[in-house]
């Protein structure tokens, strides 16, 4: 091909002018810069290769991160992992190796990754959120995504959509409203976790977490401060009143004293609050995670104490009125499963009370099917979002419809084992949620989501909205 040929075949002498008109047009500084930053942007994104490794979550378990390469850049992503995993949730591919990270390595899904879905998405436009994510379905097959592994899966769908924002030029939380369809973005009311129990921590507190919410707040940076000074102020009240081996965190960066009942932990939690001067505006939420301390019908709250544990079961009917009790005197506004994970009838007839929001997590594990039998059942009022129980950006956008079109609550939702990724907290703004629980004002993978959120809000200057008093918004 002759010199010719070849500018001819890529139309460049008109493509070159074009930028110097731009740049001549736009009185630049910098014409070279806006030159190359002109002839890039006329130039359309492809996926050129996916590149996947093994990383560590907080928790020191293996988990999967993912480098998207475009032509124009690379787009990194990780996923999470959680405590609970049931029945109904995409598969998190392991290899089960026992010599391996004790069978929990993740060479697997990275393979899966580098060579079947790599091959894939090469030359897909990134901003094709729902037709790259139709893709991996339709290449897995199997409805719980264990063929490729939602870890995988999800690792590259979150980094697709990253790559999408950058190629059209805006922050990822507005491509994800983009996606949704959704016109405002919000920022969310942050649920912190103080106090953790259950299976998030070594001390002998059954109830899982107990969390705080600024609601009262006027932004969300107001909103951080007051978050992080209610927990050290909760740190002073447990080292007086438990001593300050209490101040050990556990998985979530809760505190985590030895609690003898839910009142006692809402106490301690309530002085903290007390002691900010912030009192009415701060509210509280409690994640109780009650499937893992039922037994058969009964639940024990002592469970984790081996002198107590097997002699004072209470059942579903006493856990209301211990419910009804504690949410009369404390400034509760959301429970999060507060009966066994199969216990749709016990949930529904206290969602029914409408005593506060009732959240499903375990109960609906972000399943669309268990979603829609709960709208239908009215069993909850609140979905607890874990995009990795889903797989997919476009799948848990669509959860999220099916949730607001009930006029439900949602709460985007971190994991106990997490990563440096803070892809959640542009998805809670993107599809303003209301609130986003990413764990304890401390800790650094927890502190990551609520950093970016700052940071979102900033960007979003005085269009920044902080959902506060309307965090159960439907909008
Ligand atoms: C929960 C989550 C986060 P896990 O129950 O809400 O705290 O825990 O990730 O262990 O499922
Ligand atoms: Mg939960």
């Amino acid at each position: 091909m002759s010199v010719q040929e070849y500018l001819d075949k890529h139309t460049l002498s008109r493509k070159i002018e074009d930028a110097v008109n731009a740049a001549v047009r736009a009185k630049t500084s910098d014409p070279v810069l806006f030159i190359a930053n002109h002839m890039k942007k006329a130039v359309s994104s492809v996926i050129t290769k996916v590149k996947a490794r093994q990383i560590l979550d907080s928790r020191g378990i293996p988990t999967v991160e993912v480098d998207l390469h475009t032509n124009k850049g690379v787009f990194r992503a990780s996923v999470p992992s959680g405590d609970s995993s049931g029945t109904y949730e995409a598969i998190e591919l392991r290899d089960g190796d026992k010599g391996m990270y004790l069978g929990n390595s993740v060479a697997k899904a990275v393979k899966n990754i580098n060579e079947r879905i790599s091959e894939a998405l090469i030359g897909m436009d990134p901003k094709l959120q729902a037709q790259i994510d139709h893709a991996m379905i339709d290449l897995d097959k199997t409805e719980k995504k264990n063929e490729l592994g939602a870890n995988a899966i999800l690792a590259v769908s979150i980094a697709a959509c990253k790559a999408g924002a950058a190629e059209k030029e805006v922050p990822l939380c507005k491509h994800l409203s983009d996606l949704s369809g959704r016109a405002n973005m919000t920022l969310p009311v942050p649920a912190f976790t103080v106090l953790s129990g259950g299976n998030h921590a070594s001390n002998n507190f059954a109830i899982q977490e107990i969390m705080i919410l600024p609601v009262g707040a006027s932004r969300f940076e107001e909103a951080l401060q007051w978050g992080s000074e209610t927990y050290h102020h909760l740190k002073a009240v447990v080292t007086e009143k438990n001593g300050s081996m209490g101040c050990n965190v556990g998985e979530d960066g809760g505190l985590t004293p030895d609690i003898s009942s839910l009142k006692e932990g809402l106490e301690l939690v309530k002085e903290a609050i007390n002691r900010t001067g912030y009192s009415d505006k701060i509210k509280i939420a409690i994640d109780v995670a009650a499937t893992n301390f039922c037994i058969g019908t009964k639940y024990d709250l002592d469970i984790k104490s081996p002198n107590k544990s097997g002699q004072n079961f209470k059942s579903a009917e006493d856990m209301i009125e211990m419910y009804k009790e504690l949410c009369a005197e404390y400034p509760i506004v959301f429970i999060e499963d507060p009966f066994d994970k199969e216990d749709w009838e016990h949930t529904k007839h206290f969602s029914g009370l409408g005593i506060c929001q009732v959240v499903g997590d375990d109960l609906l594990m972000s399943n669309s099917k268990r979603v829609e039998r709960a709208i239908q059942e009215s069993a909850c009022n609140a979905l607890l979002l874990k995009v990795n129980q889903i797989g997919t950006v476009t799948e848990a956008i669509e959860v999220v419809k099916l949730a607001r079109d009930a006029h439900w609550g949602v709460v985007t939702s971190h994991r106990c084992g997490e990563t440096e990724d803070s892809f959640i907290s542009d998805l809670s703004v993107g599809l303003a949620t209301g609130v986003i629980k990413a764990g304890a004002p401390c800790r650094g993978e927890r502190t990551m989501k609520y950093n970016q959120l700052l940071r979102i809000e900033e960007e979003l200057g005085e269009q920044a909205v902080y959902a506060g008093e309307d965090w159960r918004q439907t909008l």
